[in-house]
């Protein structure tokens, strides 16, 4: 069924990207394939009970496609030209929004064009939303390649209830505040009802935002916007997870874990094997890591034929140049560390340029004594998450940043200061040398918090929160 011949959709996701991968077969045939996001698992449940539709772009320019079913899910394509791909996607969103979010690790571009683009774009995005959403439905949208579209939404058709999740962090003030279109986003972002974040930390930075920008009255977790009548938005921290359990099947399946001592042989069997797993992204911190890993070598602290560290760097927004600039950094020193410290018969840093199926994430993870999460800024990290679900042995240490939003759940992680590069050596070299049953305390502490959040919960604690908030507005004394 198409949306034409129906009354709409009581339950609507938008996103940037589409949860389906359009691919084509060496016979020139088009299909779609799910992509294995964390996200589509926890929201197809959902969309299945409530009568679902996702709202996206398919990832390339200039593809024009109706609304279809796919894998089972209704799915309504948003299209983007190549100009608005560079202008709004490759620019505003990964190159002014994404580095000011976090904390100005990269310098923000700020073009008018971009901006202009981003409007035209998000307003695109609203239009389809409106279109589709039945009388009184929830409409949740995703992150901060759309914060226009709650107000625009909000504004033709104030029946429906509107949810907003900020994946990345929200800066502090005195950061937002460089952002030259910073008023338009917070008021765009007050069109919804409910508006989560990873940490308490972003919602408080939010809500100051607002209070500076907009002078509203807030009362935590509450914003009352002026109006008639007036509204309250519940600004609040709900932070994200992954399908643990998946995880953890994946993980007990004897081919992962033969794949898993493979792994071990083909790097010599070192005693101990430590991990990277990120987007090759300026905010994961992977320079840091290298830089401690190399020093460490130097110093004699650890050997090459005791330690190898294996960094997969997945191909991430290729045609932004900070990240081109990036890949050219993290390759000369792994090659400089290699070059240097491997011998024959070992190689201080495996390093792969690649995508890779969960099987092998797994594997991976199985294969992992230390798992190495250093990022500079980042809004959860899943990567922790996903380790941790993984190790149901109990066994594993994870090194963990403590500017991830994982960091703020995961408190027997050991956690660092990735910009203190002797405490983060000092944190490795525990991690190498922890005993068996301190590694298992701290897993199994770890791991519960894990299980008992998966994403599934954090969905359903959202959409309760968000279909609360729809019984009404409330005045603010009471609550
Ligand atoms: C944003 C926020 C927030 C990576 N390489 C491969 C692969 N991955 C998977 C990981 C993990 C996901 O990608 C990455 O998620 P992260 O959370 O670590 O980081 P971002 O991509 O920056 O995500 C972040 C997240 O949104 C959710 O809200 O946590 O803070 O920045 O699932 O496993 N997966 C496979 N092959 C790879 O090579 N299969």
């Amino acid at each position: 069924m198409t949306i034409q011949d129906r009354d709409g959709y009581d339950f609507i996701v938008v996103s940037n990207r589409l949860p389906v991968d359009r691919v084509v077969s060496a016979e020139g045939e088009a299909s779609w394939q799910r992509s294995p996001g964390g996200l589509v698992t926890a929201l197809e449940p959902v969309m299945r009970a409530a009568d679902g539709a996702w709202i996206g772009w398919a990832g390339q320019p200039d593809l024009d496609v109706e609304p279809f079913v796919g894998d089972g899910i209704h799915i309504i394509p948003v299209a983007l030209s190549t100009d608005e791909v560079e202008n709004y996607y490759e620019g505003f969103s990964n190159d002014t929004l994404w580095p000011l979010y976090h904390d100005v690790i990269a310098p923000p571009s700020y073009h008018r064009e971009w901006w202009e683009s981003y409007v035209v774009v998000n307003q695109r995005f609203a239009d389809a939303a409106a279109a589709a959403a039945a009388e009184g439905a929830v409409v949740w949208v995703q992150d901060y390649q759309l914060q226009l579209v709650p107000k625009m939404l909000r504004s033709v058709r104030p029946d429906l209830t509107i949810g907003f999740f900020n994946h990345i962090p929200f800066p502090p003030y005195g950061i937002f505040s460089q952002l030259p279109w910073r008023t338009q986003i917070v008021d765009g972002l007050l069109g919804a009802d409910v508006i989560g974040f990873q940490r308490v930390a972003d919602a408080s930075n939010f809500s100051r935002a607002v209070r500076r920008l907009l002078g509203h009255v807030t009362k935590n977790p509450y914003i009352e916007v002026p109006g008639e009548p007036s509204r309250r938005v519940l600004a609040k921290a709900f932070p994200i997870s992954i399908d643990s359990t998946s995880f953890e099947e994946l993980a007990r399946r004897p081919e992962i874990q033969a794949r898993a001592r493979e792994i071990r042989e083909g790097l010599g069997n070192p005693q101990t094997v430590m991990l990277g797993v990120d987007r090759l992204d300026y905010t994961k911190g992977i320079g840091h890591r290298l830089k401690a890993f190399g020093e460490l070598l130097a110093d004699g602290r650890v050997s090459v034929e005791d330690v190898t560290l294996v960094q997969v760097a997945s191909p991430s927004r290729e045609r932004v140049q900070a990240y081109m600039q990036l890949r050219d950094e993290v390759e000369l020193t792994v090659g400089r560390i290699n070059g240097d410290f491997s011998t024959m018969s070992h190689t201080a840093i495996s390093y792969h340029h690649h995508g890779y199926p969960r099987e092998e994430m797994v594997a991976l993870y199985l294969a992992a004594d230390v798992m190495l999460v250093t990022a500079l800024r980042d809004g959860m990290n899943l990567v922790a998450k996903e380790y941790v679900a993984s190790r149901f042995d109990g066994n594993g240490v994870l090194v963990l940043s403590e500017f991830t939003g994982a960091s703020d759940e995961l408190r027997r992680a050991l956690r660092i200061n990735p910009h203190d590069i002797d405490g983060l050596k000092d944190a490795m070299v525990q991690a190498i040398g922890m005993p068996v049953a301190e590694r298992q305390r701290r897993m199994r502490a770890m791991r519960k918090q894990v299980l008992q959040n998966d994403v599934e919960r954090w969905s359903a604690d959202f959409l309760t929160a968000l279909r609360g908030e729809a019984e009404g507005d409330v005045d603010l004394d009471d609550p």
